[in-house]
């Protein structure tokens, strides 16, 4: 099983490479990974294994994140009316989003950062993902809310993007226009 001993942490040249689309169907090895990575997240959220591991409770991870410069990424995470996108994506791809923007009250955080960097992170409030399941199936997901605000987090990885790329650096707070916070 993956630990925190295989997330590479910021610095590593990993994290700010465009990754490479993976083929589809996708291969027994990158299916293989996917399902790991999909596994990690939800391990990590159950309070007896993520103590026995030492894992952060995490709600989304994206291959380059362990050093795979693929593009696929797994969440794991609830909206606010407890529906629950659990899920691992391959090529995953925003083929339309809102104007109107969302941020985490409380700024974001990342398994790769050990350190928290304040800040409020603009992201679309409503987005449309395309991408190829672990069938083999094409889906496509409308996302808002939290879901919205973890999919956009792991897709800025695919391209090399980390969460405090965005935070305004004259005034990490500075009102976000056309922005609802979000209290996760
Ligand atoms: C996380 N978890 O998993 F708003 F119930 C973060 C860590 C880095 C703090 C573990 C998180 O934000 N949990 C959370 C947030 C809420 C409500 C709630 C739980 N990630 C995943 C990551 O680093 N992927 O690359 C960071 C998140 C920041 C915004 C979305 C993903
Ligand atoms: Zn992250």
């Amino acid at each position: 099983m993956l630990t925190m001993d295989d997330i590479v942490r910021d610095g590593h040249p990993s994290l700010r490479k465009v990754a490479e689309e993976v083929p589809v169907p996708a291969s027994d090895e990158d299916k293989k990974t996917l399902t790991q990575m999909l596994e990690f997240v939800i391990n990590s959220q159950n309070p007896e294994i993520a103590k026995k591991y030492g894992l952060r409770p995490g709600i989304g991870l994206a291959a380059p994140q362990i050093n795979i410069s693929k593009r696929m990424i797994a969440v794991h995470v609830q909206d606010e009316k407890g529906k629950l996108y659990s899920c691992g994506l391959l090529n995953p791809k925003i083929i339309s989003h809102s104007i109107e923007r969302s941020y985490l009250a409380t700024g974001e955080g990342c398994l790769s950062v050990d350190e928290a960097i304040p800040g409020y992170v603009p992201r679309y409030a409503r987005i449309t993902v395309k991408a190829t399941d672990l069938d083999g199936k094409e889906v496509k997901l409308r996302l808002k809310g939290l879901p919205a605000i973890v999919f956009q987090h792991e897709i800025d990885h695919l391209n090399g993007i980390m969460f405090y790329d965005h935070i305004n650096k004259d005034n990490p707070f500075a009102d976000i226009e056309d922005g609802t916070a979000i209290n996760g």
